[in-house]
């Protein structure tokens, strides 16, 4: 194969932008993720309706994380609300063997966690915001996640009975 078509070009470069578009690709996925893997948990837990946010909370760190992750964060923070709270995660599985590239310091890289979530969650009514506030990557001592309780999707067919 020639490699005329490439004489010129820096190949740090091109990295960088398949990076850059492999990367976003897998995260804009994670919301389409978590919309199949809501199926999927709920068929592997027979746990009923939660009562409240808090229970949520719970069965998100305890059931779901442990699940798919093999890990437990730590569910803290909590608003006065009960609206809002943050999952601590002191090992992300994600970010194993991962270094922030040069120039990317501010890249949420396990940002695909916030979809699956807010996918996930959508699946069962909930419309809950997800973001990063902290990050171990960007030398954070711990990476938290947020989660706020915007609204129950009322209009939504309930997962099971379409
Ligand atoms: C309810 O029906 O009210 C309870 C719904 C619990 C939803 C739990 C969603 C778990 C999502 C797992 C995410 C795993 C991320 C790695």
């Amino acid at each position: 194969m020639s490699r005329q078509g490439t004489r010129g070009v820096d190949p740090r470069k091109v990295n960088g932008e398949l990076f850059t578009l492999t990367y976003g690709a897998l995260v804009a996925q994670g919301y389409n993720i978590g919309v199949r893997l809501i199926e999927d948990f709920l068929a592997r837990n027979n746990s009923s309706r939660c009562n409240d946010f808090r229970e949520t909370a719970d069965i998100i760190s305890k059931v779901g994380f442990k699940m798919y992750l093999g890990i437990t964060p730590v569910v803290s923070n909590w608003s006065p609300a009960g609206d809002e709270f943050s999952l601590l995660i002191e090992n992300n599985p994600l970010a194993d063997f991962v270094e922030l590239p040069p120039g990317h310091n501010n890249l949420n890289f396990s940002n695909l966690l916030c979809g699956v979530l807010k996918g996930a969650l959508e699946m069962v009514q909930m419309d809950v915001d997800v973001r990063f506030v902290q990050d171990q990557l960007k030398g954070d001592n711990i990476t938290e996640l947020r989660l706020k309780f915007l609204r129950r999707l009322e209009d939504a067919i309930p997962v099971g009975e379409d």
